[in-house]
């Protein structure tokens, strides 16, 4: 069910949706940050005159369309950003720096939502991925809503779980020819595909319950749109399917053609319709639907993603950081602005798209 809220002013938040379906606790669809700490009228208000000020301040669009959250995120859309870190490959840390991730992962299961959720702040993020991120799949929105998620997920291990190292990525052209042999799947980093004996009844979406590695196990509690307890699930495609189905998503002049495009809409467009699904192609399980950041290693999928964006945007620096062109997402037949805020359901304060699009300054100030 396509979800009513916009992707840029949150101005729909303001109808109080049904849930669906299932158990509780549901996942109340809309309750975002604007819900949590005002009174029914003044969101209508205050964000009239956020959208107003977006258009008449530029800059401070960022700012002035922050939802309060009851735990807001210590994100600023001031900060400086001096020294942009380099995010690293998963396989060039040292077996430390991979402990030292996967704890900070571990982490985020014992430190509290940030969106009003009985659930923890590792639950938050598969769950605003659904709620609130959902329609900005397939729209001019898709690399920068995901680049400030990926962002988001990465301070929080930093800020809430201690970890001292960056957001690392999965370069999967290295293991293109099989990807379940690439070493993410070790026991010392992912785990591998699910195991299917003894089979569980936990499992989701063509999966088994990981059972070895450090998520073995690991409870989850959505699925799709519906309140599901289950185990972290994969179960990946036989080779002949990987290779017929999955692969021509993955090969090298698949990569060089979406480097090649010319255009933010074209390649956000191959990005997205080619090695974006490539991937959960092959792990199915949770990696393969709306509830993908359930599995751990989907963060290092997409930062390989806004990896592959950054290389398009600094071939013409001058030109591509500030491109942004395609569908918007409420109305797909209007274009995009720079100054569309995208929303995060109170994870993190909304932000204007135009603070998203140099990863180097900011709000992101990191590199690759
Ligand atoms: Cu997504």
């Amino acid at each position: 069910m396509p979800l009513p809220l916009k992707g840029y002013l949150p101005l729909s938040n303001l109808a109080q949706p049904s849930c669906s379906s299932s158990s509780s606790p549901q996942p109340s669809r809309l309750s975002t940050s604007l819900s949590l700490s005002r009174p029914p009228i003044l969101p209508a208000l205050s964000i009239a005159v956020s959208a107003t000020l977006c258009i008449l301040l530029g800059f401070l669009c960022g700012l002035q369309s922050q939802t309060p959250t009851t735990a807001a995120p210590s994100t600023s859309n001031t900060q400086w950003c001096v020294h942009p870190p380099t995010r690293r490959e998963w396989r060039s840390l040292s077996a430390l720096e991979r402990e030292d991730y996967i704890s900070a992962v571990k982490c985020l299961k014992t430190r509290s939502s940030r969106v009003g959720q009985p659930h923890s702040l590792y639950d938050d993020f598969p769950w605003v991925h659904t709620f609130v991120g959902d329609n900005t799949h397939d729209t001019a929105a898709f690399l920068p809503w995901h680049r400030y998620f990926i962002r988001i997920y990465e301070r929080a291990l930093q800020e809430q779980c201690g970890y001292n190292g960056h957001l690392p990525y999965w370069d999967w052209t290295l293991d293109w020819l099989s990807i379940p042999s690439s070493p993410v799947f070790a026991p010392s980093s992912f785990g591998s595909t699910g195991n299917t004996t003894p089979p569980t009844p936990l499992t989701v979406n063509f999966g088994s319950c990981v059972t070895d590695g450090p998520f073995a196990g690991l409870p989850l509690l959505y699925y799709r749109e519906a309140y599901t307890p289950h185990c972290l699930s994969r179960g990946f495609l036989p080779p002949d399917l990987i290779a017929s189905i999955c692969t021509p998503n993955l090969r090298p002049e698949v990569m060089s053609d979406v480097a090649r495009q010319g255009d933010f809409w074209a390649f956000s467009q191959a990005l997205e319709e080619g090695p974006h699904i490539g991937i959960p192609c092959v792990i199915r399980g949770d990696f393969a639907n709306m509830t993908a950041p359930n599995d751990p290693l989907w963060w290092l999928h997409h930062a390989q993603l806004d990896r592959l964006w950054w290389q398009w945007q600094h071939v013409y620096p001058e030109d591509r950081l500030s491109q942004y062109l395609g569908p918007a997402i409420e109305d797909r037949t209007q274009n995009v602005s720079l100054f569309d805020v995208l929303v995060f359901g109170g994870l993190a304060p909304d932000v204007a798209v135009r603070e998203i699009m140099d990863a180097e300054t900011g709000v992101l100030c990191y590199r690759y």
